[in-house]
């Protein structure tokens, strides 16, 4: 008598299912700035932590050409600033990580909110690219608690 093998989900297809999707969340917060200057130039932004939060984070650009190639010897900076009148930008200069990647080391998201981060990078060649990132939402310290108690620095 033949009999349907009965269909069991295998725990292995569910684990590398699982894997997966917490790849493509952590893939995700990687962002394309709009363009100005060469269209040539392929920029990425990556934010650390994710999601941001006020405080210290490190802002990583990658730099790369038409044909993928990174993009080497660039001077970049970055400001961060938002929306709102008497907002006080915070710009740092990145340091080179090679293989086309820049990141920050003393950014720091001074308010919650939406900010704008502004990217501008001096190519090896002369060439100037600037490219704007949207980053909304940005916490406030400690568990969405307002970043300044006194309540000056919301908005
Ligand atoms: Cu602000």
């Amino acid at each position: 008598m033949a009999q349907c093998a009965k269909r069991r989900p295998r725990p292995l297809v569910w684990v590398v299912v699982a894997l997966l999707a917490v790849a493509t969340a952590l893939v995700l917060p990687a962002c394309r700035g709009q363009t100005a200057g060469p269209s040539d130039i392929q920029m990425t932004m990556q934010v650390a932590p994710s999601p941001a939060a006020v405080g210290p984070a490190e802002i990583t650009l990658a730099l790369r050409g038409a044909d993928g190639s990174p993009v080497l010897g660039a001077t970049v900076d970055v400001e961060g600033t938002m929306n709102h009148a008497g907002m006080v930008p915070v710009r740092v200069r990145t340091e080179p990580l090679g293989e086309g990647r820049y990141a920050t080391r003393d950014f720091h998201f001074t308010m919650a909110g939406d900010w704008i981060i502004i990217v501008q990078a001096a190519l090896a060649d002369g060439r100037k690219v600037e490219r704007t990132f949207e980053l909304k939402g940005v916490a406030g310290e400690g568990m969405g608690k307002p970043a300044d108690p006194a309540g000056q620095m919301q908005h």
